[in-house]
């Protein structure tokens, strides 16, 4: 018994000449950004991908086949889709058997990166502890699949909705490696800086491509998180985010969002409060994420000493 996996043309190449392939969500493309952003990002994400000198597999699943890289046509529907599933390590499977259609989140991303021998993944920022999470219990699987599989997940931190202290602190419960690149804090999704500590710090590529590495060969399972700052110039400082944030979390509680839609309701709310300067600042790290985990992905496939 197999499953339906297709690879892009420019996937199935690279992986036939054991070149650089970098995983990218789709998450973020059908429930983390309005359309037309949404398609307009994929492609420049993807691109700067291959500017960086890598291959992008942008990954979801379409009519029960896991694809791994999306033709430009297929990109296109998923990103004007409604009601588009999103796919976690809960559901994935369900969707393929069913013949269905859905998004893949991180946690989701990850499998199929592993499953496509893909070690290397850039989004804008994992899910992880929600604010409120004591009575909840509302936990991204998203920090447990970082725990298992062995993919490096390159990341502006965690999104800023969440309840950070919380989140780094299950990651290291979790003992999943988080590796501030190039400063000693951590970063915060629509900002560069924290008051909270890196646990980690590494300032090249080649670090973190070791450090997987390495990690792999003494049998740790899973795989680690690399925290790339927002480039200063589009960051959104932490003190004009925090109110609307707030107003954001509020506005959840008294609909009474909950479970899979806690997400993009906040996302959509803080792009409508911050008119949409949040987008912007998304997009720019979400292409700084891309080009640096081409470049980790470069160093993972030079043969190692
Ligand atoms: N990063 C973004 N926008 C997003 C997401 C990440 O910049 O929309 C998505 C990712 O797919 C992540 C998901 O896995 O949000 C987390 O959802 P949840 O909190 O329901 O686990
Ligand atoms: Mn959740």
């Amino acid at each position: 018994m197999t499953f339906p996996m297709v690879f892009s043309k420019e996937v199935a190449a690279a992986r036939k000449a054991g070149t650089a392939i970098v995983a990218l969500e789709s998450t973020i493309i059908t429930h983390g950004m309005p359309f037309p952003q949404n398609v307009e990002t994929a492609r420049i994400v993807e691109q700067d991908v291959r500017d960086a000198g890598a291959t992008p597999a942008t990954i979801a699943v379409m009519n029960g086949a896991l694809h791994i890289g999306l033709e430009a046509d297929v990109l296109d529907s998923l990103g004007q889709a409604q009601h588009v599933a999103k796919l976690s390590r809960a559901d994935m499977a369900s969707c393929i058997a069913m013949g269905g259609t859905g998004a893949t989140t991180v946690a989701a991303t990850m499998i199929a990166a592993q499953l496509a021998g893909i070690s290397v993944f850039a989004t804008g920022g994992i899910g992880g502890v929600h604010r409120g999470a004591e009575t909840t219990f509302d936990i991204s699987a998203d920090l447990h699949e970082l725990a298992q599989t062995a993919v490096t997940v390159v990341a502006a931190g965690a999104k800023a909705i969440l309840d950070l202290e919380k989140t780094f602190e299950v990651l290291e419960t979790l003992g999943v490696p988080v590796i501030a690149y190039g400063q000693d804090s951590l970063p915060a999704f629509w900002s560069a800086t924290s008051d909270m500590p890196a646990p980690l710090r590494m300032d090249t590529a080649a670090q973190i491509a070791s450090a997987q590495i390495t990690r792999t060969a003494m049998g740790l399972a899973g795989g680690q998180l690399i925290c790339n700052p927002i480039p200063k110039d589009a960051e959104i400082a932490a003190d004009i985010l925090a109110p609307v944030i707030a107003q954001a979390l509020a506005e959840a509680e008294a609909q009474k969002i909950s479970a899979k839609a806690v997400t993009p309701f906040l996302l959509d709310r803080i792009f409508t409060l911050t008119e949409g300067r949040s987008l912007t600042a998304n997009i720019a790290l979400v292409r700084n994420n891309a080009a640096l985990a081409a470049k980790i992905a470069a160093e993972m496939v030079k043969p190692q000493g």
